[in-house]
């Protein structure tokens, strides 16, 4: 009984073979198509790479086809953000559908009258990102191709290498200087990462200060801007602002310290108290609003408000060349 059905299936086997020939039994088979990638052969660590999917098909025009991209997945993903799920179209190409499934992006696709025949045919461009350093094969299986007649196509399908270069290590987020002092009347600082390839982002900071950008990379110069309307006369404050390496989490510190050092009656903080001090604590008492005025330098009979006393003060420390707190009070007093 074995023998029987082995003799109808070679029966069979032998009857299709003969059937398919019978057409034109003279002609050579059709060449093989290949479907092959077209791989870069190095990408950095982090960068978007494209992949362009190329099909020879010297003889047929094809019409379906269905294959898939294999890669290790710890190194390289499918960036589905781009273009449709991660695909584009080439000019001779037709997707109808394509999944991501770890390891392995399959794309499927027919077109009614079909493309080809031809080499070098620009099937599709995949999307990928490098997610860490490494080489990794990649591999190209055609799991079905036909051509315009729904008849099947014999196809290869070929892949390649690619290497992702790693990034530089780095932990803590590098800054040079490390540390810096900003004394009024100026109200900034500088520093400079040297090392961040990943990019930095601030963890935190003390309230008195800003960062200008709050985020960047190697090589960024990084403004520090006190507010000094959050300091008492004569008030130091100090503190620090952790960075964070985006890439390896590693933490970097910047010190910062700032002095508001006002001079008692020096309300344009030039150095110096002379006669303009005087009018412009004048000017600011009457509601004029002068520029570059210091309230916590006014007060300079630190009574808690700024008067036409305190300018009066200030004049006469222009004259006598020093305060003499007494002998004005009773010049002011035999007044009133
Ligand atoms: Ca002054
Ligand atoms: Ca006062």
């Amino acid at each position: 009984m074995r023998k029987v059905i082995l003799f109808c299936i070679m029966v069979i086997i032998l009857g299709g073979v003969v059937f398919s020939q019978t057409p034109n039994p003279t002609s050579a088979p059709p060449a093989l198509a290949e479907v092959w990638l077209d791989i870069p052969e190095t990408v950095a660590e982090g960068s978007d790479f494209p992949m362009k999917v190329f099909i020879d098909s010297p003889d047929s025009i094809y019409a379906a086809i269905n294959f898939a991209v294999l890669f290790d997945d710890s190194i390289i993903e499918v960036d589905t953000s781009q273009g449709l799920y991660g695909t584009e179209e080439g000019p001779d190409g037709f997707i109808a559908a394509a999944n991501v499934d770890n390891d392995e992006f399959r794309i499927a696709g027919f077109d009614a009258v079909g493309r080809g025949p031809g080499i070098n045919l620009h099937f599709a461009t995949l999307y990928f990102r490098a997610l860490r350093g490494g080489t990794i094969n990649i591999e190209l299986r055609v799991d079905d191709m036909a051509d315009v007649n729904a008849e099947p196509l014999n196809a290869i399908g070929t892949g390649g290498t690619i290497t992702v270069s790693a990034l530089p290590q780095e932990p803590p987020v590098i800054l040079s200087p490390k540390s810096i002092t900003i004394e009024f009347p100026g109200n900034t600082g500088t520093t400079t990462v040297t090392e961040c390839y990943y990019g930095y982002s601030i963890l935190n900071k003390p309230d008195w200060v800003t960062l200008s950008p709050p985020s960047g990379g190697s090589g960024t110069v990084i403004t520090i801007t006190v507010d000094w309307s959050q300091f008492e006369p004569n008030e130091t404050k100090s503190g620090s602002v952790t960075f964070l390496n985006s890439g390896t989490t590693g933490l970097g510190f910047l010190y910062v310290a700032a002095t508001y050092s006002i001079l008692r009656g020096d309300v344009n903080g030039d150095g110096s108290i002379d006669i303009i001090d005087a009018l412009l604590t004048a000017q600011y008492y009457v509601g004029l609003n002068p520029q570059n005025f210091i309230p916590g330098a006014a007060d300079v009979d630190s009574d808690g408000s700024i008067t036409i006393v305190d300018a009066l003060l200030i004049a006469q420390y222009y004259v006598n060349n020093g305060w003499d707190d007494g002998a004005l009070f009773t010049q002011i007093s035999r007044k009133t």
